[in-house]
């Protein structure tokens, strides 16, 4: 399995764009619950996900549009959850932070801050009490790292030999505390998780070339039964939820840094190098924007659910 950067771009593209068309949804007032965008950490959930096969589960968190879309998701359908929609992939009833498509293989995304993680230790455990075919990937944040019940899981995955991959984004922030202020200078992750028997891989989360030939390397591991952690260093280039732009708390260069590091810039040059022109390049911006423009037309013209589905789907059957 290599690199396909033209199909990365176009998939990071249009993560990218239906975010930034998300954000105008927001700023319209269209969306009346918690959005937290995914721009600037694209390459991960698109280097990651490329590495997968379809019978693959992915679990997100409270950022997880992009994790979603790259596991093949329906932009129509999410943005019908979005706005509360009766189509939408919670039936309207779970909005941004809770998405489910069992279609695609996304087990859900859930917003308390590392549920995602032991809920990925149980699909994980499914998959191998049961002789399934394929792995569970969980993408968590660096704060959600933090939580204790990540070192409950990779005690569990590494005692069981789960097929279980973590994918930590470290953007470096947790809404607005910095890792400075939430570690000690001796925190290491690598030796907090290859402490419990589980593999560390560091990648840079800026370039989609290095997390995909991370991820297919970590995912080879976890295929056979040996869990991993993925960590991928990245910039979140928008607030932390909704889109204001709070550069209140991050150091002055952040905002340049960001902007040299983009990761869609990175394929794009690597892209034209290969020969691509400009104007081919551009015509794919135009038709991603025009599919992501007709996505939301679509869901802003989907019907709410009626009242009568107000009790329906509360619990599990
Ligand atoms: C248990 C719990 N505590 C607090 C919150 C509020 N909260 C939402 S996101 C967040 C920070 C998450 O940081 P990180 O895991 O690094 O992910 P990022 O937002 O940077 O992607 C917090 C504290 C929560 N959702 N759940």
């Amino acid at each position: 399995m290599k690199p396909d950067f033209l199909q990365a771009y176009k998939r990071m593209l249009f993560i990218r764009t239906a975010e930034q068309e998300i954000a105008n949804l927001y700023l319209q007032d269209k969306i009346m619950s918690f959005v937290h965008f995914y721009v600037g950490q694209e390459a991960i959930a698109v280097g990651v996900c490329d590495a997968l096969r379809k019978e693959d589960k992915v679990l997100g968190n409270h950022r997880s549009h992009g994790h979603y879309l790259a596991k093949g998701g329906d932009l129509k359908k999410m943005v019908c959850e979005l706005l509360g929609k009766e189509n939408g992939l919670a039936c309207g009833k779970g909005g941004s932070m809770h998405m489910i498509d069992k279609s695609v293989n996304f087990v859900g995304s859930t917003p308390i801050l590392g549920s995602v993680v032991p809920l990925s230790c149980g699909t994980a455990f499914e998959q191998k009490y049961r002789k399934k075919d394929g792995v569970t990937v969980a993408f968590l944040g660096d704060g959600a790292f933090e939580e204790g019940v990540v070192y409950e899981t990779l005690n569990l995955s590494a005692l069981f030999n789960l097929p279980l991959l973590l994918v930590v984004e470290n953007n470096l922030f947790a809404v607005n505390s910095k890792l400075s202020d939430r570690r000690s200078l001796d925190y290491d992750s690598e030796k907090i998780v290859t402490g419990f028997g589980v593999t560390y891989v560091r990648a840079d989360g800026n370039d989609y070339e290095d997390v995909f030939y991370k991820a297919r390397q970590v995912v080879g591991e976890v295929r056979k039964g040996k869990p991993a952690v993925l960590e991928c260093v990245a910039y979140r280039h928008m607030a932390h939820s909704a889109p204001i732009f709070d550069e209140g708390y991050r150091e002055e260069d952040m905002l340049e840094k960001r902007q040299e590091k983009d990761p869609l810039k990175k394929v794009r040059q690597t892209l034209l190098k290969g020969g691509m022109s400009e104007e081919a390049l551009a015509a794919i911006e135009e038709e991603t924007k025009k599919t992501v423009l007709d996505s939301i037309e679509f869901a802003i013209h989907s019907p709410y659910p009626p009242k009568e589905n107000l009790y329906t789907n509360l619990y599990a059957s």
